[in-house]
């Protein structure tokens, strides 16, 4: 069938279904199945149909120990995969639910599994880059709750002496799945469904390459509707920091309710607005673009000050208190501001020593109120500390965390000047005191 070009405003009837069908694919793909009062607006679309093709479900997991912040990289290389599958079929990209987290500690939230991308990022925004829905929302359109296919990627066994692009299905290195042999299916953790979901087909992959390496496997496998990836952490970005990358980055705007949350922290004790600091958002990112130095940034220093697991691992980087207090101060004085906050997971103890270093300076600290804590949990915490650091005059995080990157690239969206973005602190034997690559923003 050759291609036919069709606008949706007064489409034919027959064409109606397939309009439809990629226009939910675009834009609100669960809207459509699952909404029976929705109606597009259809002004806004205009759209290229080849033919009727029914959509394809791509599911991800990534490496269990591996923390939030890596997630959401990982999530980027598949989106752009997803993406480059959109060029030829439509194919959703099912998000993976949250939890299992070896940082999500906290006992007082209840468990910390099975959470929704909305709750920490704006459905609508991901969606301007890639088709996506919620997992539960997979699990309804799939009432046996079988992924079709899973494929386990891992590295060569034997490592590699020459880097080239290369997959090759080889026996498990380590395989995380159990196998029953009574209903001849395997079972695995699958985001907290472990009960529940299934699949016949489980293999392991070997692979050395690009996210949209995979994609002639997956287009001329036909059979599968659904095809699950796990630990994706081993495939790369297509291209780090090119515009697409920007875009799906740009993409993953945090959930309105938690940026309301910390406005409101910067309102009330940063003397911080964005019409003051010159931060306001575009609703559409796809229509937003800052200069550097257009964002000027509220009245105080953001510090992200990355403790717990990184003070064994990585000792060479992390100051102690007293040298991280040091570095603050200095910057207190060059940037001539009163007002300090500082985004930490370290116990309460830690930080009021580091706070009775600064007794000179305004230390603020967002601690939840118990209501946000158990509603939006470590992870929504967290980002409400990312969301305050972002919206800062200066910015200064810790080496190697992406916690600090995913700061560094907000800012980057909001148009900071990166001299007062990428900076970080040092440990006191440190002397050269390297910071961070400037990764500037590509349009
Ligand atoms: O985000 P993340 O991948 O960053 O993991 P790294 C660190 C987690 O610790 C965050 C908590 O997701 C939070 O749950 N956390 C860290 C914080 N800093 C803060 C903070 O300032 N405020 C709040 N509220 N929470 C990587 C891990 O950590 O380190 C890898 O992703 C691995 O799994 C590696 O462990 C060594 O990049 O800092």
């Amino acid at each position: 069938m050759g291609s036919v070009k069709v606008s949706v405003r007064g489409c034919r009837p027959q064409l109606l279904f397939p309009v439809l069908l990629l226009w939910a694919l675009a834009a609100h793909a669960e809207d459509v199945l699952y909404d029976d009062n929705f109606e597009p607006d259809s002004s806004k679309f205009k759209l290229v149909v080849d033919e009727a093709k029914a959509p394809r479900y791509l599911l991800y997991d990534v490496n269990p120990g591996e923390g939030f912040n890596l997630r959401r990289d990982v999530y980027m290389r598949i989106a752009v995969l997803v993406r480059n599958l959109n060029e030829d079929s439509p194919w959703i990209l099912v998000l993976p639910p949250w939890g299992r987290m070896y940082h999500w500690k906290s006992k007082d939230v209840g468990q910390q599994i099975r959470i929704p991308w909305s709750t920490f990022f704006d459905l609508e925004s991901l969606r301007r880059f890639v088709p996506v829905m919620e997992f539960a929302d997979f699990l309804k359109i799939s009432p046996s709750k079988e992924i079709n296919e899973v494929y386990y990627l891992q590295n060569y066994k034997e490592g590699w002496d020459k880097w080239e692009e290369k997959m090759d299905k080889r026996p498990c290195i380590f395989n995380p799945y159990y196998f029953d042999s009574e209903q001849d299916r395997w079972h695995g953790w699958f985001f907290g469904y472990e009960e529940e979901v299934w699949t016949k087909k489980l293999e392991c992959l070997s692979v050395m390459g690009h996210a949209s390496f995979l994609k002639p496997f997956l287009t001329q496998n036909r059979t599968a509707r659904s095809i699950m990836l796990d630990r994706a952490e081993i495939v790369l970005h297509d291209r780090y920091g090119d515009s697409v990358f920007w875009q799906a980055r740009r993409s993953m705007r945090f959930a309105q309710q938690l940026r309301d949350i910390a406005d409101d922290f910067r309102r009330e004790f940063l003397d911080s607005t964005d019409e003051k600091d010159e931060t306001v958002l575009d609703d559409d990112w796809t229509q937003m673009k800052r200069n550097h130095g257009d964002a000027k940034g509220g009245p105080y220093l953001s510090v992200h000050l990355r403790r717990e697991d990184f003070v064994r691992s990585r000792r060479k980087d992390i100051p102690s208190l007293e040298h991280a207090a040091k570095q603050i101060k200095k910057l207190m004085t060059k940037l001539k501001l009163k007002r300090v906050f500082i985004a930490t997971d370290a116990p309460q103890n830690e930080f009021g020593e580091l706070k009775s270093y600064l007794e000179e300076y305004q230390v603020y600290r967002f601690t939840p109120t118990p209501e946000v804590k158990s509603k939006y949990k470590d992870g929504g915490v967290a980002i409400i500390d990312q969301w305050i650091c972002a919206h800062a005059k200066y910015f200064v995080g810790s080496r190697e965390s992406t916690f600090s990157f995913r700061i560094q690239d907000e800012r980057e969206i909001l148009g900071f000047d990166p001299e007062k973005t990428f900076n970080r602190l040092c440990n006191e034997e440190d002397k050269e005191c390297e910071q961070p690559a400037k990764w500037k923003i590509v349009y």
